[in-house]
């Protein structure tokens, strides 16, 4: 952007004056914020005008990537950044005397998606504007996003999160785009004089969907894309002169309808808790948002045979499989399309990404709950299953086991997964050895009827926000020395290599390691009261908290070091600051009892004399985007140790490794190919591979008992969770974990996440990094060829092969560029 310094300094003091009757000097931070947020606004409403305004004479195909979850992360910064002004800008108001940095830090962290998932829907939306690609992001505007965590007393408390408390600049309410969705009530049928047979839902409830836009800036190139999240509203719907009775319970039953569904974003992750008003969210955007791109697509074209030409619907998960459905509805009731015509242009249309393969993920609903709530739907469900039911027989004769493994209603059941297979024609997962346990395991049969559709793409980041704004140091460093394409072509790393065993280059490079270091240490110094040396290795584990992430290994692995120190006070012993962050579901009991561990053992190793601050122990209070940006950029060692064949892919691998961490890890998810990329010996891997995690599985044959039993270590350690060592007020406390990796009742059901199994290789694993880091130079080597080889894991390149495998849009080019 052509950046007017002067003018922008006027703009901010007027907006002060305007929006709150006030002088720079009188306004509060907050206030600040607002000004300054406002004043970029009024730039990006240009560019969204102009990028709109192309793609209606452009008329290219538009990808609408519905989504449950946008984990956007703040947007000044970020804004800036793609608007290539945020040097001249913190310039400009350093000049005012305000600090950027705070500026940014007064602005809510837009929250609304729970991890994984919801980041990578956020970092999608980045790549498909920078590559100039027309898209949609639809959603939901929860009004109250992930919850905030504290920590009280070593425990986990939610607190909500009210991120629209002060108003929020860079959302745009649209109601001239309102739609109605119903709910309930049931379907009558009629032929009318035509021979046709209309469908129509009557005693419904209504709700009013109102979206809110939110502009997706490109990097450089002037695109403005949008976000659309719905809102719920009361629709207006009683006259006076029919108030009797059975209206006004109605009415009220609407409002508080409305007034429900999109009050909250469940916590979950990667949990599947089968609740009535998940499914009324489900259905609600996605409706919406159905409706309005047919609507969309009809202002302009007039034949719907085309659709699929011009739209592409991606469905993040299962959490928005209903669109498949709805989309054959609005065709079939709305528009007159015949059954095999709605059919052909929905396949075309849907495409859907699988993120897990963990069973208690999987959307089953009851029949009875999801044929209540959208009868319609309910019915268009079934005569899909009727169909592909009648496919399974022709492909498979008296293959009973066929239809009951595939079907997409059995056992009074509808399984998501098998409409969203059924009714698209693309199913990929988002990591090559994930997309094979999909093939080879999980999806099997679905696999061997209809190869064609399956295929991987494995996920990617936002260079932009990953590098360019959470570590402002090395991306100039990298700039310098390589030049800026990186920005936009993320390989262009690779020129780094050729300083891998320059020492200038390795000295310079651990001393903005050392730097941002310095910076997370003053974060934590703040935030957690805790002394850390930037010195130490920082070794960190920041995700969900999840079983299968395996949380409850790293601090068992702390544990056993501690007692190694307490045995042998004078042992050889690189200082080494652990750091955590997670948030655990609300209802996850131990998740929830794993924070309080991890909690319980830094109070006592951090305070413990004998270990003279060689092992410090922080878990950082609410983990989220804005605060996740400091700590990759300050991370030696990133912990992606998930049981083999769980997580699907992980993406904070991927922010570790850009910013120079050594990934000590599993054969798990990208894992796997972030290893290939770097080379075994920039990284440090462990434990059993997914392989033998299945056949264990599949054979039920492990027994941790055994290794209980044998390994004295691990016994010593296990005891300590029972013994009252890290809670001498209650020494049951931790019993829970224990049982979880012990059950003695049943031994299917002990350690399911292969902890003890594990354990050693991980301790050795250990051991190689603490060895690594003591030679100097040859981990700055290692981590200088991370950054260099992190070229791939660009969600630019993911997008790229979205494009050319599944949606097929051509790019559209602004007349002129900023
Ligand atoms: C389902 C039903 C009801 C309530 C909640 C849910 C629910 C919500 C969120 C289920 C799953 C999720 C989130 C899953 C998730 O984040 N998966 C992660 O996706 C990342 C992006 O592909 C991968 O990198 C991770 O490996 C995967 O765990």
């Amino acid at each position: 952007m052509k950046f007017d310094k002067e003018l922008f300094k006027g703009t901010v003091l007027n907006n002060i004056k305007t929006l709150y009757r006030r002088t720079l000097e009188e306004a509060t931070e907050q206030q600040i914020f607002q000004a300054v947020s406002y004043a970029i606004k009024d730039v990006v409403v240009d560019n969204w005008m102009a990028t709109q305004k192309e793609y209606e004479k452009k008329d290219p195909k538009i990808v609408y990537y519905m989504s449950m979850e946008f984990l956007m992360g703040r947007a000044l910064g970020n804004n800036l950044i793609n608007l290539r002004a945020y040097k001249e800008v913190a310039e400009a108001l350093d000049e005012l005397g305000v600090d950027l940095n705070l500026v940014e830090d007064q602005e809510p962290d837009p929250a609304l998606g729970n991890g994984g998932l919801g980041r990578l829907a956020a970092c999608f939306l980045d790549s498909l504007a920078t590559l100039n690609y027309a898209a949609y992001g639809c959603g939901i505007r929860y009004r109250y996003g992930m919850f905030r965590q504290e920590i009280r007393d070593g425990y986990q408390v939610e607190v909500p999160d009210n991120w629209l408390a002060d108003g929020y600049p860079f959302e745009l309410r649209r109601p001239e785009y309102a739609k109605e969705v119903k709910f309930g009530g049931w379907v009558s049928s009629y032929v009318d004089e035509n021979g046709r047979t209309i469908f129509k839902q009557e005693g419904y409830q209504s709700v009013q969907a109102v979206p809110y836009d939110m502009p997706i800036v490109g990097y450089g190139n002037g695109i403005v894309n949008t976000l659309r999240i719905w809102d719920a509203q009361p629709v207006e719907c009683f006259s006076l002169d029919s108030f009797d009775k059975g209206d006004y319970q109605k009415a009220v039953e609407q409002e508080n309808l409305a007034r429900n569904i999109v009050e909250v974003l469940y916590p979950n992750d990667n949990h599947y808790a089968g609740k009535e008003l998940r499914l009324k969210q489900q259905y609600f955007f996605i409706s919406a948002s159905v409706q309005e791109a047919v609507d969309k697509y009809m202002r302009t074209h007039t034949d719907l045979h085309k659709f699929h030409e011009k739209v592409a619907f991606q469905l993040n998960d299962t959490h928005p499989t209903v669109a498949v459905a709805e989309l054959m509805r609005v065709l079939m009731d709305d528009h007159d399309l015949s059954w095999d015509e709605a059919w052909e242009i929905t396949c075309k249309t849907c495409a859907y990404t699988n993120h897990t393969i963990m069973s208690e993920a999987l959307e089953k609903w009851p029949i009875e709950l999801f044929s209540r709530l959208l009868p319609r739907i309910y019915q268009i469900v079934e005569e899909i299953n009727r169909r592909f039911v009648l496919r399974i027989q022709q492909m498979y004769p008296g293959n009973q086991e066929k239809i009951r493994k595939m079907a997409i209603i059995y056992d009074g059941q509808v399984k998501m997964a098998h409409l969203a297979i059924v009714g698209g024609h693309s199913v990929n997962g988002v990591a090559r050895l994930h997309t094979e346990i999909l093939e080879k395991q999980e999806l099997r049969d679905f696999y061997e009827m209809m190869p064609e559709k399956f295929n991987n793409k494995t996920n990617g980041i936002t260079q932009r926000r990953f590098l360019l704004h959470a570590n402002p140091l090395l991306a100039d460093w990298v700039t310098d020395h390589v030049g800026d394409e990186w920005i936009t072509d993320l390989p262009a790393l690779s020129r780094l290599r050729i300083y891998a065993d320059d020492e200038k280059a390795q000295q310079e490079f651990m001393n903005i390691k050392y730097q941002n270091k310095v910076r997370l240490a003053k974060y934590i110094r703040e935030h957690n009261g805790i002394e850390v040396d930037p010195r130490s290795i920082f070794d960190v584990q920041v995700k969900r908290l999840h079983e299968y992430k395996r949380q409850l290994m790293n601090i068992l692995h702390i544990m056993y070091l501690y007692n190694e120190l307490k045995d042998h006070p004078d042992m050889d012993f690189y200082p080494r600051t652990f750091i955590f962050g997670a948030k655990a579901a609300a209802g996850y009991r131990n998740a929830k009892l794993t924070i309080k561990l991890i909690n319980s053992v830094a109070d006592v190793i951090n305070n413990d004399p004998v270990v003279d601050g060689r092992i410090k122990v922080v878990f950082i209070e609410n983990y989220r985007v804005s605060n996740a940006e400091w700590i990759f950029a300050a991370a030696d060692v990133s912990e992606q140790i998930s049981t083999a064949s769980k997580e699907a892919s992980g993406t904070g691998n991927m922010k570790f490794m850009l910013n120079g961490a050594l990934t000590l890890g599993t054969m798990d998810g990208a894992n796997v190919e972030i290893v290939e990329e770097v080379g075994k010996k920039n990284a440090f891997i462990f434990g059993l591979s997914a392989e033998q995690v299945i056949q264990y599985e599949n054979y039920g044959g492990y027994n941790p008992m055994d290794i209980f039993n044998n390994d004295q270590d691990i016994r010593r350690v296990l005891m300590q969770l029972i013994n009252g060592t890290y809670s001498p007020q209650d020494p049951e406390l931790f019993r829970p974990l224990y049982n979880s990796l012990l059950n003695t009742q049943d031994t299917a059901k002990a350690d399911t996440y292969f902890i003890l199994a594990d354990f050693k290789s991980y301790a050795e694993a250990q051991r190689r990094v603490e060895a690594a880091y003591k030679d100097e130079k040859n981990w700055a080597k290692s981590a200088l060829l991370n950054v260099a080889c992190a070229g791939k894991f660009s969600s630019d390149r993911t997008i790229e092969e979205y494009e050319r495998d599944i949606w097929h849009q051509e790019k559209v080019i602004l007349p002129s560029k900023p």
